[in-house]
Formats: structure tokens, C-alpha cells, sequence
């Protein structure tokens, strides 16, 4: 049996049943020219208060000195105020706080320098011309420190992926989800699914090997096939969700529609705070889809006015129409407008029985269209009289000219789109890129394949392979795991 074990041990010591462990250590990604040392400005570009300027590589201790001569270095993760010069010509340029972070303790895992110089951008071009004639120096490339910060184990693919959501994050909804990503929810999560298909391995692994063994616990196989089946029903909950995160990061479409001058272009503006539509009296002033990029209560949106709904109009109208309902289509939250003091005219009821009855109230797993409806002109109704529809479904009053009902309006499409998109400070982690559902797809289709062969060596390479899928979600592997959980979750060789 020991003969046996050490068979294990060889072959997850080789070929592909080797491949670096899923661990902090560093992602086994080599990086080009990684012996160089790199400077750059990390603040933004422009005239600005204070602006950021680091270094990473083994040159960086002594660019930081040769910058801040006849000074020693200054304490590890301390900001101390130092006078920069020019190492050649020896002419200050700026008064500023510097940081040393040696390695591996710092962003990159490298030997990293911070200058916080005065945003000016004579300064700023000062310093980094005065580090680029430190030998060793060259500028970076872009996102090099991030791709350093990987290769060293210092963030994971998910992280990295997180990371650069934030910086482009510009709504609540995107930053709450960014951060999650950040920290690691999502690389958590496929950690956790890749223990499961390990131990499942282990098992069908040990199985193999053991199978006569009497010493083998009972029930190996059936017990893997359970933690297989389970997993099969998360992944495929977290892939029905999956269009949710994609939606979150780049923009849920909003589609804004209704019959002639129902007032879809003054909601339009009165949602992105700026004169995007032309407003006017005249029905049929819209006639091109318009779309305008809103953050809506929170959450990013493509904002889209459209042509008023109608019949028989001029051939460039018909053409607006025809525009307006090619992109409901592709909705996926649709605000109906109607004038609420015009609900009996053909163009209202029309629109009602051909946008709003269809659309309906969404289906529980948010992947279907979803429609609000909203009353606009409420200041038309007579003071105090009556709901001017109670047959109507659910709706909302609303006057674009006094912002009556707005706030209303404002909560319920953050209902809406915390449905549409996620809600990324309750739900689970969202799969927010393409690269994600790819593939956690690869993964359950491996697993499909595990559950369907009657071949256990197929079996074993079936759940490798979907175990290869969540490794690469986060940028890792992991093999040598097998034996660690072989030899703790067995009582082989008791
Ligand atoms: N009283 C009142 N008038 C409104 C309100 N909202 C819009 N209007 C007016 O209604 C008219 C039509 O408004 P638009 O925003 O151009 O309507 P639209 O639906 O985009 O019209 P089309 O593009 O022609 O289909 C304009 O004269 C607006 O000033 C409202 O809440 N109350
Ligand atoms: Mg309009």
C-alpha cells in the first residue's frame, strides 16, 4: 500500500499532473524584463496637488537614494519629507515625501519607491526625467506593476481583473462590486469549487489505486460523485446569473419608449442631468436612438431615448420607428412613458397593448425583459381627483416639468437594476467578465463528462480538466493538494 502511496507522489510529481500549486507563493507567469527596475507616474495625468511617482525592481533603493543624496534611505513604509535633486546635475527639483517598501512586502513583491512630489507638470517631468538617468531605470509599460504584482503571488487574476474595475469604476454599484473582486470574493469562491473537484480527485484517484485495498473507506466513488453533483448545481446557478455581472461592469441598456410626446426625451434629460434630446411640443421630434451613458441610482446605464412609438407617419419617422423597436429589443430594463393626462388616445393604447402587456413583469431569474411603467404629466391631472388608471398595471406619477415622483421613480430603478445587474452589496460574486463564464462553462461541461463516463482513469482526467478550468478563473493550478488530502482525508496506511 505504501508502494502504492508513493506511486501518487511520482506522478503528481510529474508532467501534467504537476502543475504549481495554487498558492500565494507567485503565479509561475514570467514577466519580460522583469530584472529591470520601472518608474512611472501612478497618480493621474495633469495639473493636480500632489502626484505619485514609483519605482519597483532592485534598482529602486538606489534610485530613492540617488534622488535624495547625501540621505540614507529612509525607514521601511514611513513618509519622510526629503529634498530631491537631479543625480548628475545635482539641481533640486521638488520637496517631497518619499516611502522605501523592500520587498517582498510591498504592492509588486519587489523593492518598490513612492515620490510624492508637487502635481506641477515641470515637476513631475523633472523627477522622472532624474530617474530615468539612474542606471538600471526605464519607464514602465502599461499596467507592468499590476503584471508584476501577479507574478509574484501578490494578487490573483480575479484581483488583478478586480483592481482594474476599480480604477475604472464610476457608479456605487461598479465600486462595491470592484472591491468584493479586490479582495478576492470571487477567486474565494473558485478556491473553494477547486477544493471540492480535489478531493473528488483524491478519491477517484485513490479508488484507482486502492480499490482492493480493504483498507480504503467505503463509498469513495459515490461520495465524489455526490460533492460532483453538488457542485454541478452551484456553477450552474452562478452561469444562469452570469450576464448580471457583464451587465454591472459595462452598462445596463435602458431603453426609454412610448407614443409621441409623452415626454421620453424630457425623462431622458432629467435622468442624465443634461440637455441630451431636443424637447419640443411637436410629436415626432425624436426620430434617431440616442444613448447617453447615466449612472442610475447607483448602477452604470446606456441610456437610450427613442422615437415615439406610431403609425403612419413620414418615412423618416417610420425609419425612427423602426430603429426604436429594433433596440427594445435588445432592452434590458425598458421605461414606458405615457402622457398620464392622454391614456385613451390610439397612440397610448396602442403602445399598451403592444410594448407594455408583452413585456410583462420579468421572469424571477432577471434574464428576461423588464418594463416600468411611468405616467408622466402628472401636473396635468386635476388636483386631488382620481388614479387616472386604475386598470392599469403597476406604475409610477411622475411630472418631468416639477421632478414630482422623481425620487420615487429614482427607487424603483434601483430595484430594477439591482435585478438586472446584480446587487453587488447583498448577492454572491458576480462573474463580471466574458473570461469567467468561459470558463466556469468548461468547467461543468468537464463535469458532464465525468458524471457520463463509466471509465474512472476518464473520470479522474474529466474532473482534472474541469479543475484546469476555475485554476485558470483566478490564474493558478494546483496538483500536489491531491496528496496532501490523500494523506489527511484517508486512512490508507493506518
Ligand atoms: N405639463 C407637462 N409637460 C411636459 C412634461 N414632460 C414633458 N412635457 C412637455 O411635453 C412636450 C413633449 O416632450 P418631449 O420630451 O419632447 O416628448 P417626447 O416623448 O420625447 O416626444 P417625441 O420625441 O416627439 O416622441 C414638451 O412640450 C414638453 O415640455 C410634464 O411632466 N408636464
Ligand atoms: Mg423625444
Amino acid at each position: 500500500m505504501w508502494r502504492g502511496l508513493w506511486t501518487l507522489v511520482a506522478r503528481a510529481a510529474r508532467g501534467p499532473r504537476s502543475p504549481r500549486p495554487c498558492t500565494r507563493q507567485g503565479s509561475g507567469v514570467s514577466v519580460p524584463g522583469s530584472g529591470a527596475t520601472i518608474f512611472a507616474l501612478s497618480s493621474g495625468h495633469g495639473r493636480c496637488g500632489i502626484a505619485v511617482i514609483r519605482t519597483s525592481g532592485p534598482a529602486s533603493g538606489h534610485a530613492l537614494r540617488s534622488l535624495t543624496a547625501p540621505r540614507d534611505l529612509p525607514p521601511a513604509r514611513s513618509a519622510c519629507l526629503r529634498l530631491l535633486s537631479h543625480p548628475r546635475s545635482g539641481e533640486p527639483l521638488d520637496r517631497a515625501l518619499v516611502l522605501w517598501f523592500p520587498g517582498p512586502q510591498s504592492f509588486t513583491g519587489e523593492d518598490c519607491a513612492e515620490f510624492h512630489v508637487h502635481g506641477g507638470p515641470a515637476v513631475v517631468s523633472g523627477v522622472l526625467q532624474a530617474l530615468g538617468s539612474v542606471p538600471g531605470l526605464r519607464p514602465a509599460e502599461a499596467g507592468e506593476f499590476t503584471r508584476r504584482a501577479f507574478a509574484h503571488g501578490k494578487l490573483s487574476l480575479t484581483e488583478v481583473e478586480g483592481l482594474a474595475d476599480l480604477i475604472h469604476a464610476e457608479t456605487e454599484a461598479q465600486r462595491r462590486q470592484a472591491l468584493r473582486q479586490l479582495d478576492g470574493e470571487l477567486g474565494h469562491l473558485c478556491h473553494g469549487w477547486a477544493r471540492t473537484l480535489t478531493k473528488a480527485l483524491a478519491h477517484v484517484e485513490a479508488y484507482i489505486d486502492f480499490g482492493e485495498d480493504d483498507n480504503l473507506e467505503e463509498g469513495v466513488l459515490e461520495q465524489a460523485n455526490s460533492e460532483v453533483r453538488e457542485l454541478q448545481l452551484a456553477l450552474g446557478a452562478h452561469l444562469r446569473d452570469a450576464r448580471r455581472g457583464q451587465r454591472l461592469r459595462s452598462g445596463a441598456h435602458v431603453v426609454v419608449a412610448g407614443p409621441p410626446n409623452a415626454g421620453k426625451s424630457s425623462l431622458v434629460n432629467l435622468l442624465s442631468r443634461k440637455p441630451v434630446s431636443i424637447v419640443s411640443p411637436e410629436p415626432g421630434t425624436t426620430r434617431d436612438v440616442l444613448e447617453t451613458p447615466v449612472d442610475l441610482a447607483g448602477f452604470p446605464a446606456l441610456l437610450s431615448d427613442t422615437a415615439g412609438l406610431r403609425e403612419g407617419a413620414g418615412p423618416v419617422e417610420q425609419e425612427g420607428v423602426r430603429r426604436a423597436r429594433e433596440r427594445l429589443e435588445q432592452a434590458d430594463l425598458i421605461l414606458a412613458v405615457l402622457d398620464a393626462s392622454d391614456l385613451a388616445s390610439p397612440s397610448s393604447c396602442n403602445f399598451l397593448d403592444t410594448v407594455v402587456a408583452p413585456a410583462g413583469a420579468g421572469s424571477p431569474n432577471g434574464n428576461s425583459q423588464r418594463l416600468l411603467l411611468v405616467l408622466n404629466k402628472s401636473d396635468l391631472l386635476p388636483p386631488g381627483g382620481p388614479d387616472p388608471s386604475p386598470n392599469l398595471r403597476p406604475h409610477l406619477l411622475l411630472s418631468c416639468l416639477t421632478g414630482e415622483g422623481l425620487d420615487g421613480l429614482l427607487e424603483a430603478l434601483r430595484k430594477e437594476l439591482a435585478e438586472v445587474c446584480g446587487d453587488p452589496s447583498t448577492g454572491p460574486p458576480l462573474l463580471t467578465r466574458a473570461r469567467h463564464q468561459h470558463h466556469l462553462q468548461g468547467c461543468l461541461d468537464a463535469l458532464g463528462h465525468y458524471t457520463q463516463t463509466k471509465d474512472l482513469a476518464l473520470a479522474a482526467e474529466a474532473l482534472r480538466l474541469a479543475r484546469g478550468h476555475l485554476a485558470r478563473i483566478t490564474g493558478g493550478g494546483g496538483t500536489e493538494e491531491i496528496l496532501d488530502i490523500i494523506f489527511r482525508d484517508f486512512c490508507v496506511g493506518k
